[in-house]
């Protein structure tokens, strides 16, 4: 059950096709107006494939389809056989990791040795876990009948294309809701192939939708009268406009949004572990991550020590073709975000901060950034304040537990923390004190389908994995 199909890690083994449809009603179909996007290659600027994007009609189309099985097959199927094809649909993604490993990377420019060893084991884990809770939900403590909401139109990112459709597709399927989701513009590759896996594990037409297209796409989705339930995973600033769509409907909707987390290094921490989770917490997935832990706060007294070594193990990151399985830093996900990057980055010279990276051949095609490391920051300057969503690290330093725990509070974001420390009682007391949904303590960046995930304050309402991610899909 859990074995990972063996096969190289090479481009030979993914089939891309020229061009892709819209998966409407277990369907690949044109798009109504014909129109159509280019999937690039963010490590070369190869265009993969044209992938349709969808108008009203074609998302009329899909709530249509998604309404009509969530009336007639799915909603009123007894939970034990939803179960049956949330467990097939699990097997067949972890049957088929490699290969969907290698599409995440090529698609999204995450090194092969993440998407293959951390997001598609994740990927089928939360199929597996929520596909036993279908037949459980009775015996959840949300009540004797918890019901279905109906549809779910659910838009998602870039960062995990398919680990964030599997964090909401899994639970709305598991308690016999119906899907209609859009991918990110910059990375619908796999949800393409996830579509192919909902026909080949024979999953009613109708139950999972999949419509690719930009924002306008993913605007007319949300909005829809047909929806009785959103959720989306995004930025904040699109997360507002959502929740205003959203207002005054009888839509439930959960948000899952952008972050600054506060990685927070003790003196007593063990400091060569701790570097290593900073490491983690900020050059993961090229620091496209929403709980990055992109503010280190170090005690004073170790400051120093532990950003010397900081430096040094820098300089043993590789930066490069994300299909090699060497390489630390693969490509950023597109020439906006990197844009995004050099915008704040430059923001942060400018005030006042020092930039420091370690020596790193950049390709000459497609869309890079080396790992950098700010000192000299201040909570004030942007580079503290705002979500860069790339490969650098703001440092600021404090002398006491208490000064600690406001700077890492002094944020208007409330999703992630981590703390260092061979106290245990301070690691209580810290998770106690910090306002960040995820609190972790001497790791960092862990995730788990048993855990509910998501955000305080600016960072989005609503919890995703584990018994709690069941409650935004059901009328408890
Ligand atoms: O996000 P968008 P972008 C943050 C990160 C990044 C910034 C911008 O800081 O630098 O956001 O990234 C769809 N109605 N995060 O511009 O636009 C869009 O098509 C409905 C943090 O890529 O929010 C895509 O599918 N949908 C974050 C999805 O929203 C709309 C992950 C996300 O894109 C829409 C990504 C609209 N009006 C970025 N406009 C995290 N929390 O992990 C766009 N979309």
């Amino acid at each position: 059950l859990f074995e990972y199909a063996p096969a190289p890690e090479s481009r030979a083994i993914v089939d891309i096709k020229p061009s892709y449809g819209l998966f409407i009603d277990g369907e690949f179909v044109d798009p109504s107006d014909g129109s159509a996007f280019k999937s690039v290659n963010p490590a070369n600027e190869e265009i993969l494939a044209e992938v349709s994007s969808a108008g009203q009609a074609d998302v009329d189309a899909a709530m249509t389809a998604a309404r009509r099985a969530y009336d007639k097959v799915w909603g009123p199927m007894p939970g034990a056989e939803r179960a049956k094809y949330l467990f097939r649909i699990a097997r067949l993604i972890a049957e088929r990791s490699r290969e969907l490993a290698v599409l995440e990377s090529l698609d999204n420019g995450k090194p092969i040795k993440e998407s293959r060893d951390v997001d598609l084991p994740l990927v089928s884990s939360y199929f597996f876990y929520y596909a036993g809770w279908a037949d459980k939900l009775a015996h959840a403590g949300f009540g004797p009948a918890p019901r279905p909401l109906g549809v779910a139109a659910q838009v998602i990112p870039w960062n995990f294309p398919l680990l964030m459709l599997a964090w909401k597709i899994a639970p709305a399927l598991a308690c016999g809701n119906t899907v209609v989701l859009k991918p990110a513009e910059t990375t619908p590759l796999t949800a393409l192939a996830f579509a192919e896996i909902c026909q080949q594990a024979e999953l009613p037409p109708g139950v999972v939708n999949i419509i690719t297209g930009a924002g306008e796409t993913g605007q007319t989705l949300v909005s829809h009268p047909g929806a009785a339930k959103v959720a989306f995973t995004g930025s904040t600033q699109v997360g507002r406009q959502i929740a205003k769509a959203v207002a005054g409907t009888d839509k439930k909707l959960t948000l899952e949004l952008g972050g600054k987390a506060a990685n927070i290094v003790f003196a007593d921490a063990a400091l060569d572990q701790a570097v290593e989770g900073i490491v983690n917490g900020i050059f993961f997935n090229q620091g496209h991550v929403c709980c990055a832990g992109s503010r280190l706060l170090v005690q004073e007294s170790v400051a120093e020590e532990v950003l010397e070594k900081l430096k040094r193990r820098m300089e043993t990151l590789r930066l490069g073709d994300p299909l090699d399985k060497n390489t630390d830093i693969g490509a950023i996900n597109s020439a906006e975000q990197l844009a995004r990057i050099k915008d704040l980055t430059a923001a942060g010279s400018a005030e006042g901060a020092q930039a420091w990276s370690p020596a790193c051949d950049i390709p000459e095609s497609g869309f890079w950034f080396a790992p950098t490391v700010f000192t000299g920051v201040s909570q004030a300057h942007r580079i503290a304040r705002e979500e860069i969503f790339g490969p650098v690290l703001s440092v600021l330093t404090f002398r006491t537990p208490d000064e600690a725990i406001a700077k890492a509070n002094n944020t208007p974001y409330g999703l992630s923390a981590g703390v260092w420390t061979e106290k245990g009682s301070r690691i209580l007391w810290a998770a106690t004190e910090l306002k960040a949904g995820v609190v972790w303590a001497n790791t960092f960046n862990k995730f788990d389908a048993t855990s509910p995930f998501g955000g305080l304050k600016e960072s989005g309402y609503g919890r995703e994995g584990g018994r709690h991610g069941l409650e935004a899909y059901l009328d408890v």
